[in-house]
């Protein structure tokens, strides 16, 4: 059995280093705020507490998460456990651990001969960052020495089969396609065939964004997910939600809607270089659980990090 991402594998810190430095740059940052309002107050009352529940909401905690973390700190602080307001942030920064830690998972490849290849199916919105999460993952399988093919299962908008292929060629990885329009199902279907047949060790099925609203696209979705496993009955081996960090809430409807339909094993978070409303992410860990496998931190090849609930809370909501 062979493991790619152990979990806790430690990456660079000049990656954490990178990472704390996007996020604090932006204007919308939970620590920031948390940190001014915790400054200026000279006591723990009513107030305080209304504005800190505040914040946690402006900052895509949801509504369940900031209950959550409020019932927490007015637990420790009738019980005398916090007394100053300068002992708030330390609590809220140990709660967000609580429930950031337990999704703090890195995707295993186990290359049992059953598991060959190891199909990785890629959902989403539109526009997320599906394909070019797709082109990222690719490189970093390869470079750990994996035989890796792509699936354009994306048959529907324009341009996007031609998209693939040419982080396909970017990485030097096959790249199995049929024209626009075709069944994305039967593409995929072709592609775990050819996969089998070259011996490949991964294969990542790029998918069309879709709205999870769209019931005849979550339809569609169903049959792919159906098609992979009539293949391999273990497959697929990892159904990935990639969700973009400046949608805000609504990402937390994406994540139930896309579990209910496909069953999500994985969620993947882009676009952490150019928002810290990464908050919403907190709210999907603590209501569905579902492991975080990676952090989209730019549009380059290696701009892909291994989800580390550390890094991740260190550069939200960072101690000083
Ligand atoms: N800054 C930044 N941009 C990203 C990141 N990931 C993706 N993008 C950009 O987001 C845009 C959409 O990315 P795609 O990978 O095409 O998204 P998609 O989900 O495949 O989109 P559809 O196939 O249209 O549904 C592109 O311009 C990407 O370069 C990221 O982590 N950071
Ligand atoms: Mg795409």
């Amino acid at each position: 059995m062979f493991k790619f991402f152990r979990r806790k594998t430690a990456e660079t810190t000049d990656h954490q280093r990178a990472l704390t430095q996007r996020l604090a740059a932006s204007q919308d940052n939970l620590g920031r705020n948390l940190r001014d309002l915790l400054h200026q107050a000279e006591r723990i009352d009513d107030a305080l507490l209304e504005d800190l529940e505040a914040v946690m909401l402006g900052a895509d905690l949801g509504v369940t998460t900031t209950e959550r973390i409020m019932q927490a700190l007015q637990k420790a602080i009738a019980s005398k456990l916090i007394e100053a307001p300068a002992a708030i942030l330390p609590a809220i920064q140990a709660e967000l651990f609580d429930i950031l830690e337990p999704c703090e998972y890195y995707l295993d490849l186990e290359l049992e001969q059953s598991k060959r290849p190891f199909v990785i199916l890629v959902v989403g919105v539109n526009g997320a960052g599906k394909t070019t999460t797709i082109g990222k993952l690719a490189r970093r399988l390869k470079d750990e020495g994996l035989q890796v093919m792509l699936a354009a299962g994306d048959t529907f908008r324009a341009a996007a089969v031609e998209q693939l292929q040419a982080w396909g060629a970017r990485n030097a990885v096959p790249v199995i396609a049929q024209q626009t329009g075709a069944d994305p199902a039967a593409v995929i279907f072709d592609a775990m065939q050819s996969a089998v047949a070259k011996n490949i060790d991964v294969l990542i099925a790029d998918t069309a964004g879709r709205l999870h609203t769209q019931d005849n696209l979550m339809a569609e979705l169903q049959k792919v997910r159906r098609v992979i496993q009539r293949q391999n009955a273990s497959a697929p081996h990892e159904v990935m939600l990639v969700v973009d960090a400046s949608t805000g809430q609504n990402a937390l409807n994406q994540a139930r809607q896309f579990n209910q339909a496909v069953e999500l094993t994985g969620i993947t978070i882009t676009k952490l270089d150019g928002t810290a409303r990464g908050g919403v992410l907190f709210a999907i860990a603590n209501e569905l659980r579902i492991p975080i496998r990676f952090v989209g931190v730019g549009e380059q090849l290696d701009d892909l990090r291994s989800f580390d609930a550390t890094s991740f809370i260190n550069a939200i909501l960072p101690l000083e």
